[in-house]
């Protein structure tokens, strides 16, 4: 009797232990931007959503300002089920499912309006379905919105010429490295953690992002040149890790791509403000915003699309067609 009850008081936290991991599920999510980034503020509204809406089923925390690591790090862990969902740049997702890279080439979209009717289209489901179908291990479930990237500097970059030799950051795929070589300039890759001390020894000369980055990472405190080239406008995958998404039941799942899809919307209102309010900062702090000829910067990079775009002709017509 004695030794029944023992056993039972021993095996009763474990009992307990299971049933309630059985029961809630937790989604850990991480973005490299700030708290109060617009993405950032759209995945906290996610959440909330997924926790009330699953009736507690799944359970939500915001691992902002990447302190989870690099987004590169992020999706290791992501693949690996440690951490459950994230918002990464394209950028990053190019060298490992290289059909995402049609949306990581030079000047691929006309403007950010083109852009968001693309994601928001055909194309965009099917460049989503490209990651959740290789054999990447994630599952996207819907596009945020990154604005436009232009090139930041020490000195001021007027022309192509003035971009000669200059030593520019860009994210770790290959394709953005020779976008910069491309237009003169000598492209490094490095993690977005790394830009503003390597800015600040003079490691690098510039960098290139949307103005909301370049507030919010402080790099505008050590680069007051913004180079209006819009060499990039890179949209944003919402991930969620498969090992994570076939553990969610069939209703599960589809709240989850339903409230990715709701965040979608949501930042991209929050973008737009965070923009324009953005450029008024940093114009306040000093940075000159200079209007520069596109043209020579376009035709420098021709060679960039014509190597990466060959397999993806139907795609860029599909692309350029969508007004
Ligand atoms: C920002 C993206 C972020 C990237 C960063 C970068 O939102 O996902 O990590 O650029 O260039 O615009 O590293």
């Amino acid at each position: 009797m004695d030794f029944k009850r023992t056993l039972l008081a021993a095996a009763l936290p474990f009992v307990f232990t299971l049933s309630s991991t059985a029961h809630a599920l937790e989604i850990k999510f991480a973005d490299i931007h700030p708290a109060g980034y617009p993405t950032v503020v759209a995945e906290e509204q996610l959440g909330k959503t997924l926790v009330a809406d699953s009736n507690g089923k799944l359970t939500f925390k915001m691992f902002a300002g990447g302190v989870l690591g690099s987004e590169k790090e992020v999706v290791e862990q992501a693949q690996v089920g440690a951490i459950q969902m994230a918002r990464v740049s394209l950028g990053i997702v190019g060298p490992v499912v290289p059909d995402v890279n049609v949306f990581n080439m030079p000047f691929v979209f006309r403007d950010q309006a083109h852009m968001r009717k693309v994601i928001d289209g055909e194309v965009g489901d099917e460049i989503l379905a490209k990651i959740t179908d290789s054999e990447f291990g994630l599952v996207a479930l819907a596009w945020m919105d990154g604005g436009t990237r232009n090139i930041y500097t020490k000195k001021p970059v007027r022309s192509l010429a003035d971009l000669k030799g200059m030593k520019i950051r860009v994210q770790g795929n290959p394709m953005f490295i020779e976008t910069i070589n491309a237009m003169g300039g000598n492209g490094i890759a490095m993690d977005t953690g790394e830009i503003f001390s390597a800015l600040q020894t003079g490691v690098i000369d510039g960098a290139e992002n949307n103005p909301p980055t370049l507030l919010e990472h402080n790099h505008y405190q050590n680069a007051k040149f913004y180079s209006l080239t819009g060499h990039l406008i890179l949209p944003e995958p919402i991930v969620m890790s498969k090992i994570t998404w076939d553990k969610l039941t069939p209703e599960q799942q589809v709240l989850v791509k339903k409230t990715a899809k709701a965040a979608q919307a949501q930042e991209r209102t929050l973008w737009d403000a965070k923009s324009t309010s953005s450029e008024e900062k940093l114009k306040a702090a000093g940075v000159e915003f200079i209007t520069v000829d596109k043209k020579p910067f376009y035709e420098a990079t021709a060679s960039v699309r014509e190597k990466y775009g060959a397999p993806y002709a139907d795609l860029i017509k599909r692309i350029e067609a969508v007004q």
